[in-house]
């Protein structure tokens, strides 16, 4: 029998995670409520035992929740899904279920500033140690693999830079040590990039951004491939407590059914303003793995389905001609997030990545003058004439 997985994705986008439901309704209720009754006191405890199936409780289990969870577990290929509460709450659920005192993890350096200082400052504090690690040079992970190396944690494109990480090359050399790989989804998408189809054990992602889509929910999700893994990380979450809710799970499975429209329209956008950018003579340099002069352009080509609709760009008056930009431009939001319809341009410096410390950063090559730009799906004529018209004041 056919089953929704045999479908492309764009149809997965939207009929994943449906079922059928009372009076024929075609999007899944939002069941709002924190508790269920049980019938009785012996059907209360045979839920909780086990025996049979059924919902408790809603930080254990919301049919909302699961909709969306299955819709996601779906689209990216895997066995599972976990809703969170936000992407960070899904990195601690990772970490918290596959780290134990003593053990190591090797991080790329240009992430998501919470996530090293989550790994460094509170795993730190239980004993797990961590090396941030160029993954873009793949040796440079053999180099720092260890026989305590229990994760190796990858976000490509890395946040803010966008420097990419070959998985398929970084999961052979974690696998060969025994380690589990971990990728940070968040900027590419299930649409754009297929990490368990290149070796990642584990996906997760910050749902705030192109899942959703809409600027309006914070949320997370962690991925895995089997019954056992998703075992082992529902008991921490269970008890954590770091879910999602069923309200912002319905917006967030509304907006799967949007993510390739809106994907395509920006990633179109973010070509054209990225090559309106490396052609201004105001503009130093400009990151963009659809740009044939990316630094791994070749690699962006090989693991990519697109290259996704972040920019980072540095001014060549710097800093300060970056701020002038950002405070004059009327259509891009000054305003941390991304993957949203709305275009948002910010300074991970001060923004995103202050809490990681200027010398982390710089070691990262995240410089005090990188201005990330997140395009939406506007008129892409008027998205650049926004930028030029700041430009011209910098
Ligand atoms: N992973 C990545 C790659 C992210 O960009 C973020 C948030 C997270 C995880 C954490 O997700 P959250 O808890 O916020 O849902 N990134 C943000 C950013 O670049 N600007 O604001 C938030």
């Amino acid at each position: 029998m056919q089953t929704i997985r045999d479908f492309t994705i764009e149809t997965q986008l939207v009929h994943a995670g449906i079922d059928e439901y009372e009076f024929g309704s075609v999007v899944p209720p939002i069941y709002q409520t924190s508790t269920f009754r049980f019938k009785d006191v012996d059907h209360g405890a045979r839920l909780f035992k086990g025996e049979e199936d059924g919902y408790i409780y809603s930080r254990m289990r919301n049919p909302t929740v699961e909709a969306m969870e299955k819709a996601i577990a779906v689209i990216e290929g895997g066995s599972h899904a976990l809703g969170c509460a936000s992407g960070m709450a899904a990195v601690h659920t990772v970490f918290a279920a596959l780290l134990s005192a003593g053990d190591h993890v090797i991080c790329s350096e240009s992430v998501y500033g919470p996530t090293t200082t989550l790994l460094s400052g509170i795993f730190g504090k239980f004993g797990v140690q961590t090396d941030f690690v160029d993954t873009s040079v793949p040796e440079n992970v053999e180099r720092a693999m260890k026989p305590n190396t229990k994760v190796v944690y990858v976000e490509t494109p890395g946040n803010p830079t966008l420097v990419l990480t070959d998985i398929q090359k970084v999961s052979e050399i974690a696998h060969r040590g025994g380690a589990l790989v971990v990728v940070d989804n968040t900027f590419m998408s299930p649409l754009l990039q297929r990490p368990f189809e290149l070796g990642a054990d584990v996906i997760l992602h910050s749902m705030t951004k192109f899942l959703n889509g809409h600027a309006d929910v914070v949320a997370g999700v962690v991925v895995v491939k089997d019954e056992a893994r998703y075992r082992q990380f529902r008991k921490i979450l269970n008890q954590t407590g770091g879910v999602i809710d069923p309200f912002n799970s319905f917006l967030v499975h509304r907006g799967l059914k949007t993510l390739e429209l809106r994907l395509q329209r920006s990633s179109e956008n973010s070509l054209k303003v990225a090559r309106f950018l490396e052609g201004h003579s105001k503009v130093a340099w400009v990151a963009y793995p659809g740009l044939r002069s990316f630094a791994q352009y070749e690699l962006a080509q090989k693991q990519m389905k697109g290259a996704g609709a972040m920019i980072a760009c540095e001014l060549r008056g710097g800093l300060e001609a970056g701020k002038t930009l950002m405070n004059s431009v009327k259509l891009f939001q000054l305003a941390v997030s991304l993957g949203g319809v709305e275009s948002l341009i910010q300074h991970p410096a001060s923004m995103t990545h202050a809490s990681m410390g200027r010398e982390q950063r710089l070691q990262a090559k995240i410089t005090d003058g990188l201005i990330r730009v997140s395009v939406g799906i506007e008129n892409a004529d008027e998205l650049i004439a926004d930028l030029k018209a700041g430009l011209e004041l910098c």
